[in-house]
């Protein structure tokens, strides 16, 4: 795990969209990423309005909207804007390459032209991190290199299958392809996981964990929670957290709670510099 701060990661970091996201950590004192799966485009923005300063980045689940259209596109961008946060679009792709290339860059949902961070499995090999690099780094690529991936390294659901040889492909494929894949989706930092492709010197993949939540240790369809303070600890740099914040009594008390909680949690990790 990182003992560096946001502020000295964002300055050597080699991808341009992994120092967009320190800065922003670091300007907004925010290591939060808000789960926000809720149902309705007015739901969202308004979600995205209110948690909006509290928040490093929204995560979304763009198609369990009932009403998606371009005025979700249109107001998630401003409010991204608005706010300065960056947008996570949850998709876990997870197919042959030329049929994630087309639900990425084509389709209904339009991802690539308004999420920054998209992610996937890698349980279909290698491909599929080579394909959506390939259609992200294409010289006629709209949106240039404010584009990133997360390769989901591990789950928290109960049972999960993401381990062992298929943690260590997640980061053999994150190294290889280090120019798109900003790091992982995972319960911990994986620097010490067996892997058959050598560190890159000065390596910094970024580490964002699902299963945060202050007062909940699961749900009844096999959810597993860690606090902001394990997760933290155990080398998350960002804390994603979905029902614990907006399923709160009060969503804009949950989000300081856990930005406060996160960024205290960062700081005693890298010593208070
Ligand atoms: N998520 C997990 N675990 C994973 C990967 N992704 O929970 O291993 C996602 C879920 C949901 C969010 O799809 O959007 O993170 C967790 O929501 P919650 O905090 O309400 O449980």
């Amino acid at each position: 795990k990182s003992h560096l701060t946001y502020s000295a990661r964002a300055t050597t970091h080699a991808n341009p969209l992994a120092r967009r996201l320190f800065e922003v950590a670091e300007a907004k004192q925010s290591n939060v990423t808000v789960s926000a799966d809720v149902t309705t485009t007015q739901e969202l923005l308004d979600l995205a309005d209110r948690l909006g300063p509290y928040i490093a980045v929204i995560k979304t689940h763009i198609d369990i909207l009932s009403d998606f259209s371009e005025e979700t596109i249109t107001g998630l961008k401003s409010l991204a804007a608005k706010h300065n946060f960056l947008i996570f679009e949850d998709r876990k792709f997870i197919d042959i390459g030329n049929t994630v290339q087309k639900q990425y860059h084509q389709g209904t949902l339009r991802i690539s032209e308004w999420s920054h961070i998209i992610n996937c499995s890698v349980l279909p090999g290698e491909g599929i991190v080579e394909a959506l690099a390939q259609t992200a780094q294409a010289p006629d690529f709209p949106y240039g290199s404010d584009r990133g991936l997360l390769i989901l390294a591990e789950m928290t659901s109960k049972g999960s299958l993401a381990t062992g040889a298929y943690t260590s492909a997640s980061v053999d494929y994150a190294r290889k392809y280090q120019s798109f894949v900003l790091g992982f989706v995972s319960t911990r930092a994986l620097g010490e996981v067996e892997s058959s492709v050598a560190p890159v010197k000065g390596e910094d993949f970024v580490v964002f964990t699902t299963g945060v939540n202050l007062s909940s240790k699961g749900d009844k369809l096999g959810q597993q929670y860690q606090t902001p303070q394990s997760a933290i600890g155990r080398g998350a740099d960002f804390i994603i957290a979905g029902r614990g914040i907006y399923a709160a009594p009060d969503p804009v008390e949950a989000a300081k709670q856990y930005q406060q909680q996160g960024w205290e949690a960062y700081l005693a990790r890298v010593g208070g510099q």
